[in-house]
C-alpha cells in the first residue's frame, strides 16, 4: 500500500531530516520536491496547491521547538497537515433506533459495490445487526449471482425478484425486511463504465422513492484521479453521504485517499483492502497519514521525545560522546530518559523501517532494570571511571543489585564496545548526526534508535 508515494516522500523529508537550520530558502525548496511527490501520487493539483501553502506557512512561521530537530518539525508539519486533508475520522454507520436502516452502496462498475456490500454485512452482522443484502443491479446478470454467493457465504439473507425495476426491488426488499425482522437493508445498485443519465436517473429515482438514511460512493482506490472525478460527478448529480475506497491493497499512490476529502467534502468512512469479506477497515486520517509518510509512527515518537528527552542534557552527552568522556553515569541518565518514553517494544515500533521487523521479537524490560540496578549498586567514582572495577568490587556491585558477576561483567563488556563503537564514529561526526534521531546525534546504546 502507498509504496510509491511513501518512498518518494521519504526520500524528500529524509533530506529535511538531515539539516541541522531551516532557513526559508531551503524549506521552500524542499516543500517542491513534496509538492511534485504528491502531483505523482496523482493527488488532486488544487489540494496539493493549497496544501504546500499551509505547510510553507507553517513551517517558515513556526517557532523552532528547543528539543527536536528542525528537520524533524517539518515531518510532523506535514504529517499535521496530512491528516487535516483527510478530516476528522468519522466511521460511524448511523443506525436507526427501532425499525430499519437503508444503506444504499453506489458507484461505477467494477468499483467494489457488491463486494463492499457483503463485506459491510458481515461488519454489521458482528455489531449484532440482521442486515438483509437487496439486489438492484440488474444491469449485468452476474450481478444477482455474485450477491447471493456472498450471503451464502455469510449466511446473510439476499433478496432478489426476477422482472422487477431496481427501485421496486428495493422498496420490496424493505418491506421483506420490516416482516423479518432485519433492521438494516443494504442495497446494492447497478453501475456503468462511466456516468451517464440513465444511470443517474435510475440512482435518482431510488433515492427519491425511499430515502435512504446513508449513501455511500464506493470508488476504486487505483484509479487515483478519476476515482476523485466520478466522486465529484456523483456528489452534485445525486449527493451522498460518505465515501467507501475499496482496493486501497493495490493502490501505490495514495491520490484518491488524499484528495477526495479536499474535494467532495465527504468523509471516507471505510477502506477495502483485499478481496475477502474481513478485507474493510475503518478509515483513519491519523494512521493513513503516519503509513503515506511510511515512517511507522515517528510522529508519536517525535512527540514523547520532547516531553522525555532534555535538549540541554541531551546535547551535553553529545559532547561527551565525542570527547570519549562518556560514563557509566551519563548511560544510566540516558537509560532513565528511555524508560520515561514508554515501553521499550512500543517505542521501537514506532521506529520507521523497524515497526513490522519487532513482531514476534521478545523484548525484556527486565534487561534493562538489572542494567539500571547494576550501575546504581557502583558507587560514583566508580560509574565515572569504569576501568577500576576490579573482581572485588565486581561482586560487591552484583551482590548489591542481586545479579551475578557475569551480568556485571557483561554489562562493563558491552559499555566498553559501546564507546569503542562511538569513537570511531567520533571521525565521523557527520555519520552520527546523521544517523541520530535527536539533535546531536544522541544514540541510545548499540544502534537501538538510529
Ligand atoms: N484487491 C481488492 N479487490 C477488491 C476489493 N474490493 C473489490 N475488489 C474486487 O474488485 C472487483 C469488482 O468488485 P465488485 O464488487 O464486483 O464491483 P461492483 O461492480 O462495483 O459491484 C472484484 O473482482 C472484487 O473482488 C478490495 O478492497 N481489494
Ligand atoms: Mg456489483
Amino acid at each position: 500500500m502507498f509504496e510509491s508515494i511513501t518512498n518518494s516522500l521519504e526520500a524528500v523529508l529524509g533530506k529535511f531530516r538531515g539539516k541541522g537550520r531551516l532557513t526559508e530558502g531551503n524549506i521552500k525548496d524542499g516543500l517542491h520536491e513534496v509538492r511534485l511527490a504528491l502531483l505523482e501520487a496523482d493527488v488532486n493539483y488544487k489540494v496539493v496547491k493549497n496544501f504546500i501553502k499551509q505547510v510553507t506557512e507553517r513551517s517558515v512561521g513556526e517557532e523552532v521547538i528547543k528539543s527536536v530537530a528542525p528537520g524533524q518539525q517539518v515531518v510532523k508539519i506535514v504529517h499535521d497537515e496530512l491528516i487535516k486533508l483527510m478530516g476528522e475520522s468519522d466511521t460511524s454507520i448511523p443506525f436507526k433506533e427501532g425499525g430499519q436502516t437503508v444503506v444504499m452502496l453506489v458507484g461505477l462498475q467494477g468499483s467494489g459495490k457488491t463486494t463492499t456490500a457483503g463485506k459491510l454485512a458481515r461488519l454489521m452482522l458482528s455489531k449484532g445487526k440482521k442486515p438483509l443484502l437487496a439486489a438492484a443491479d440488474i444491469q449485468r446478470p452476474a450481478a444477482v449471482e455474485q450477491l447471493k454467493t456472498l450471503g451464502r457465504q455469510l449466511d446473510i439473507q439476499v433478496y432478489f425478484e426476477k422482472d422487477l425495476p431496481p427501485t421496486k426491488i428495493c422498496s420490496e426488499a424493505i418491506k421483506y425486511a420490516k416482516e423479518n425482522g432485519h433492521d438494516v437493508v443494504i442495497l446494492d445498485t447497478a453501475g456503468r463504465l462511466h456516468i451517464d443519465n440513465e444511470l443517474m436517473l435510475e440512482l435518482r429515482e431510488i433515492k427519491d422513492t425511499l430515502t435512504p438514511d446513508q449513501i455511500y460512493f464506493v470508488c476504486d482506490a487505483m484509479t487515483g484521479q478519476d476515482a476523485v472525478n466520478s466522486a465529484r460527478e456523483f456528489d452534485e448529480q445525486l449527493g451522498f453521504d460518505g465515501v467507501i475506497l475499496s482496493k486501497l491493497d493495490g493502490d501505490t499512490r495514495g491520490g484518491a485517499a488524499l484528495s477526495i476529502r479536499a474535494v467532495t467534502g465527504k468523509p471516507i468512512k471505510f477502506v477495502g483492502i483485499g478481496e475477502k469479506l474481513d478485507r474493510l477497515e475503518e478509515f483513519h486520517p491519523d494512521r493513513m497519514a503516519s503509513r503515506i509518510l511510511g515512517m511507522g509512527d515517528v510522529v508519536s515518537l517525535v512527540e514523547r521525545a520532547q516531553q522525555a528527552i532534555d535538549f540541554e542534557e541531551a546535547q551535553n552527552l553529545s559532547r561527551k560522546i565525542q570527547s570519549d568522556t562518556l560514563s557509566l553515569e551519563d548511560f544510566l541518565m540516558q537509560l532513565q530518559q528511555i524508560k520515561k518514553m514508554g515501553p521499550i517494544k512500543e517505542i521501537m515500533g514506532m521506529i520507521p523501517g523497524l515497526g513490522n521487523k519487532m513482531d514476534g521479537l521478545n523484548f525484556d524490560e527486565k534487561q534493562l532494570e538489572k542494567v539500571e540496578a547494576i550501575i546504581k549498586s557502583m558507587t560514583i567514582q566508580e560509574r565515572l571511571i569504569p576501568d577500576m572495577i576490579n573482581g572485588s568490587r565486581r561482586q560487591r556491585v552484583a551482590k548489591g543489585s542481586g545479579t551475578t558477576v557475569q551480568d556485571v561483567n557483561q554489562l562493563l563488556k558491552q559499555f566498553k564496545s559501546m564507546k569503542k563503537l562511538m569513537k570511531h564514529f567520533k571521525g565521523n561526526e557527520k555519520g552520527l548526526k546523521k544517523k541520530g534521531m535527536f539533535p546531536g546525534g544522541m544514540p541510545f546504546g548499540k544502534g537501538m534508535i538510529r
